[in-house]
């Protein structure tokens, strides 16, 4: 399950992710839209969600609302955390509240290219070991880390199902 606000790349990065057979509905009760589709790795099949943008886990907006009760409800193997590199600091608390909430985070490091333009570094292993979850960059725009972040994801799958 992809989560994160709006605008950090969670869209680009789940049609990297998925195939053509992508469906779109309305959550129960709501106009929110929820996308759901399948990526196959390995001879796997594994269901990917793209989330309505959400800025915390206690809902303020119908989008936020619906977001909380997919994470809660749909008991995701992995929920993966996208973030504006430029703004890094600024979306931390989100991946805290989710760590929080006992969920299966995965940081996606999101606009790479767009931090390393405006010279901002970041020390993606030193992030990882802070927060004790894989943390991986991407440059969705750009179709770079999405391979990294794929073995990220399943790695992290099987070691909680062994
Ligand atoms: N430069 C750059 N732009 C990106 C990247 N990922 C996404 N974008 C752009 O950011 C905008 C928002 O992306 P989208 O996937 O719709 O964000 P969402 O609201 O999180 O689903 C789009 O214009 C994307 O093309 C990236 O890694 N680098
Ligand atoms: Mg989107």
């Amino acid at each position: 399950m992809l989560v994160g606000t709006p605008n950090v790349g969670k869209s680009v990065i789940f049609n990297l992710l998925t195939g053509s057979y992508v469906t779109v509905s309305n959550y129960p009760g709501t106009t929110v839209e929820v996308t759901r589709g399948t990526a196959k790795y390995n001879q796997q099949i594994y269901e990917v969600i793209d989330t309505p943008g959400m800025y915390s886990l206690l809902p303020i907006t119908e989008e936020e609302r619906v977001t909380r009760t997919l994470l809660l409800q749909e008991k995701p193997d992995v929920v993966v955390h996208v973030v504006d590199a430029k703004n890094l600091e600024r979306m931390l608390p989100l991946t805290l509240q989710l760590l929080e909430a006992g969920l299966p985070v995965i940081l996606a490091v999101n606009m790479m290219d767009e931090a390393d333009a405006i010279g901002r570094q970041i020390d993606l292993d030193k992030l990882s070991e802070i927060l004790g979850i894989p943390v991986v960059g991407t440059a969705a725009a750009l179709n770079r880390g999405i391979e990294q972040l794929k073995r990220a994801v399943i790695e992290y799958v099987r070691k909680r199902v062994a």
